[in-house]
């Protein structure tokens, strides 16, 4: 059994120069486990706590707490334990840290650990981490979900949508998804180039134009993907994340031109807008705590349409439990650090998949080099992965692993949508 030697960690910095903790697990075979937790914007209230310190010299934004309670509380806690056992450590992070939302330590500490472990442990065994982590060896390659325009908190522009993805449904392999997005966002640029949008991108990687309203970025993306040869539905699908957290004032939404309406004609809207648009997936439409109109949108739109609960669900157990009961969604998205242990997150994935929903596999909107999520993601049979646009490398790191392991497994194939 390849026992824990030594926990370091460390401050480091995510792809928006924000202070962020990176972990390292060393095992007593030599095998080092390395992993660097991702950051979000637009978060929801259910999630994690993400422990900061309280210093101006760094905007209270900096992690030197967090790194303490890994190098001084939970190094000697897991040390000489059994790495192999990943169940075990995340069982002393989560006793350790004795809170709900894991706030004595930091989520951000923990999940550090988590991951690193993993890592380590796969190391150990000298496996690929998705091979090491896949319980049935049926590998199969996730879909990608490819924000190629941002808007609401991912980008100061006008836009009150925060992601516009495509999703290359159409695509054989790996190879031909990355090919079909490619070409798509390399038609969108000229567009906007033509019109005198700005291209400069967003948190994510897509551009981030100040376009006139959320329909118009729409329409240029189908523009985009018919001039590249593509068929709008078939070959390319759109795929939408509201945020809608962020565009409810406790009363009302406010994003179709600016407007305020109620969650009910919000409903109407949606499904005016996936008969107008061909939208396969619409991620938080609704706010995490009106779980009444989840219910009722994917009672009107959710036999054609993915309906995804990220801030509804924060990849936890129980608020899924009650999603399942109350059919809110079909979908959920999966953020690790939603949770912080990779054990809750890949039981969250059981019973997310045990009860038909899909399951996506998420970045944060500040994020970094750990490609850990596209090991994860094929190791969890996924049906998608939700990683941003081809820019920025803290994104496009995560899609070139995934095309690496394509070669390595020799074309395996893609996910059922
Ligand atoms: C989301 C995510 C990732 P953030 O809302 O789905 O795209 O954004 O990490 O800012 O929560
Ligand atoms: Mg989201």
């Amino acid at each position: 059994m390849p026992k824990i030697t030594k926990v370091k960690s460390r401050q480091v910095f995510d792809s928006r120069g924000l202070p962020t903790v990176e972990t390292d697990v060393l095992l007593q075979d030599g095998s080092i486990g390395s992993a660097i937790v991702p950051s979000g914007a637009s978060t929801g209230s259910y999630e994690a706590n993400e422990l900061r310190d309280k210093d101006p010299k760094y905007l209270n934004k900096s992690v030197f707490n967090a790194i303490e309670n890994v190098n001084n509380i939970i190094e000697k806690n897991i040390k000489n334990f059994d790495s192999l056992d990943q169940e075990n450590i995340d069982k002393i992070l989560i006793d350790l840290d004795g809170t709900k939302n894991k706030s004595k330590l930091g989520a951000n500490a923990i999940l550090s650990v988590s991951i690193a472990n993993c890592k380590a442990a796969a190391k150990s065994t000298n496996k690929e981490i998705f091979q090491y982590l896949s319980k049935n060896k049926n590998y199969k390659l996730p879909y990608p979900l490819m924000n190629i325009i941002n808007g609401g908190v991912h980008a100061n522009n006008s836009l009150n949508i925060q992601e516009f993805m495509i999703r290359p449904d159409g695509a054989k392999n790996y190879q031909e998804c990355m090919q079909f997005a490619f070409l798509t966002i390399q038609n969108l640029k000229k567009f906007l180039e033509n019109q005198n949008f700005s291209t400069c991108v967003g948190d994510e990687g897509g551009f981030a134009p100040n376009l006139n309203s959320d329909e118009e970025a729409i329409e240029l993306i189908i523009e985009a993907i018919k001039k590249s040869g593509f068929e709008p539905g078939k070959d390319i699908s759109i795929c939408l994340d509201i945020a809608s957290n962020e565009i409810f004032d406790g009363k009302k939404y406010s994003f179709i031109n600016d407007k305020s309406i109620t969650s009910d004609n919000l409903i109407r809207y949606y499904k005016t807008l996936v008969n107008k648009y061909p939208i396969k997936s619409i991620e938080d439409p609704i706010f995490e705590d009106d779980w009444n109109s989840w219910s009722k949108l994917t009672d009107v739109i959710g036999k054609n349409v993915q309906i995804v609960g990220d801030d509804l669900f924060v990849t936890n157990y129980q608020r899924l439990t009650k999603g399942i009961q109350e059919k809110s969604a079909n979908s959920i998205l999966i953020k690790l650090n939603q949770i912080g242990t990779v054990t809750e997150t890949l039981k969250t994935i059981n019973l997310a998949q045990s009860r038909n929903f899909k399951t996506i596999i998420s970045h944060r909107s500040g994020d970094s080099e750990d490609t850990f999520i596209s090991d994860f993601a094929i190791a969890t049979n996924s049906n998608q992965i939700k990683t941003g646009s081809l820019a920025r490398s803290e994104r496009v790191a995560k899609y070139n692993r995934m095309l690496r392991i394509e070669e390595l497994l020799n074309n395996p194939g893609m996910q059922k949508l």
